[in-house]
């Protein structure tokens, strides 16, 4: 597959943030938090705490900037070999290079993405269309696993709105739900429980359908400008870069509407310690160990990895207005 453009005018030109981007990003939100809705959200005390209004509340121009990518030098993009060496994807088995290891000869061509449910009109994409939702965009998103690394990934793809436009949600839609392909045959972890990690296969995840109508929430075709390798989740993954980064579902088949929250692959094997939002939050711990401190892989080896504060909602404070109303120590 030939490729897809690089780089808009927001994006990073290379790794390093500059102290312009920066200074636009943090009134970037500004503008788009509204400060009524943060106030609501967490006390000033919190607010503060977390650096959120420490800047000049200047008018806001420049709305695309809501997705520059970090706003801390510690944003370093991941080294291409890093992000595609270290993965999550149980289908492929548990140790970190086992994804990529498994999963070269994981065929993605033919492939059909199905968007059905509470819609007017189903789709029934195939390889080809996967790549023409609209038109293709890179963003440069940190990724927050619960396990507390993290990684910050240029993505390549569109974002999930578009798609599911097109589908035309009924106004009885309440969430969306997501399901990986099924397919023991070129999946080890799907059929043998030592390797997948005793989950339920096929993997499900799901969003309320104001989170997947979110401009943040993408559906990524490629990262490091070409098409996705398959330990990332080839052909076609979710990325919801605020929440933790089991949410953002690999190789999806299917899309479906809904009127009922869906079940989620780690809340139905552990319900305790992963819930339906799994929103980045460093003051909800995990019950096994801290979320307040993560490990950035950013550096050129595996062992390069910067501790650094998790920030909440993963520092994208774009999102903190879909909570406003609901408790995040409760529904974690
Ligand atoms: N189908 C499926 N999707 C999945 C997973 C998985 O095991 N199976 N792991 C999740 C977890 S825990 C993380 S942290 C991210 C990792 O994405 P990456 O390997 O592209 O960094 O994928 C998520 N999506
Ligand atoms: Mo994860």
């Amino acid at each position: 597959m030939t490729f897809i453009r690089r780089n808009r005018s927001w994006q990073l030109p290379d790794n390093q943030v500059t102290d312009e981007n920066i200074y636009r990003q943090r009134r970037s939100v500004l503008k788009a938090m509204g400060f009524i809705g943060a106030g609501s959200l967490l006390s000033s005390h919190q607010a503060n705490a977390l650096g959120w209004f420490s800047d000049d509340p200047e008018p806001f121009q420049q709305r695309e900037l809501v997705f520059s990518p970090a706003e801390k030098s510690t944003d370093t993009l991941t080294p291409e070999q890093v992000a595609t060496g270290h993965n999550n994807f149980y289908e492929f088995g548990t140790g970190k290079g086992d994804p990529k290891d498994n999963a070269q000869g994981f065929k993605v061509n033919p492939w059909e993405l199905v968007v059905d449910g509470m819609v007017d009109k189903p789709l029934r994409l195939d390889y080809d269309q996967l790549y023409k939702i609209s038109a293709l965009e890179e963003r440069i998103y940190r990724l927050r696993c619960v396990e507390a690394w993290s990684m910050v990934i240029p993505w390549i793809g569109v974002p999930l709105s578009a798609l599911l436009k097109q589908a035309s949600p009924t106004s009885a839609a309440k969430y969306v739900a997501f399901e990986t392909l099924y397919d023991p045959e070129q999946m080890p972890g799907q059929s043998n429980r030592f390797i997948g990690g005793g989950i339920k296969y096929p993997y499900v995840e799901g969003l309320r359908i104001d989170e997947a109508m979110h401009d943040l929430t993408f559906l990524s075709v490629g990262a490091y400008g070409k098409t996705l390798p398959p330990q990332n989740g080839a052909p076609i993954r979710l990325v919801v870069p605020w929440k933790y980064g089991f949410k953002s579902i690999k190789s999806v088949v299917r899309i479906r509407l809904t009127d009922r929250q869906p079940p989620t692959t780690w809340n139905i094997l552990a319900p305790q310690e992963y819930g339906f939002y799994a929103n980045v939050n460093p003051m909800v711990d995990h019950p096994r160990w801290s979320q307040a401190r993560e490990r950035r892989l950013s550096g050129s080896g595996l062992f390069n990895q910067d501790r650094i504060d998790t920030q909440l909602f993963n520092g994208y404070r774009e999102v903190a207005s879909l909570y406003r109303d609901i408790d995040l120590t409760r529904y974690y």
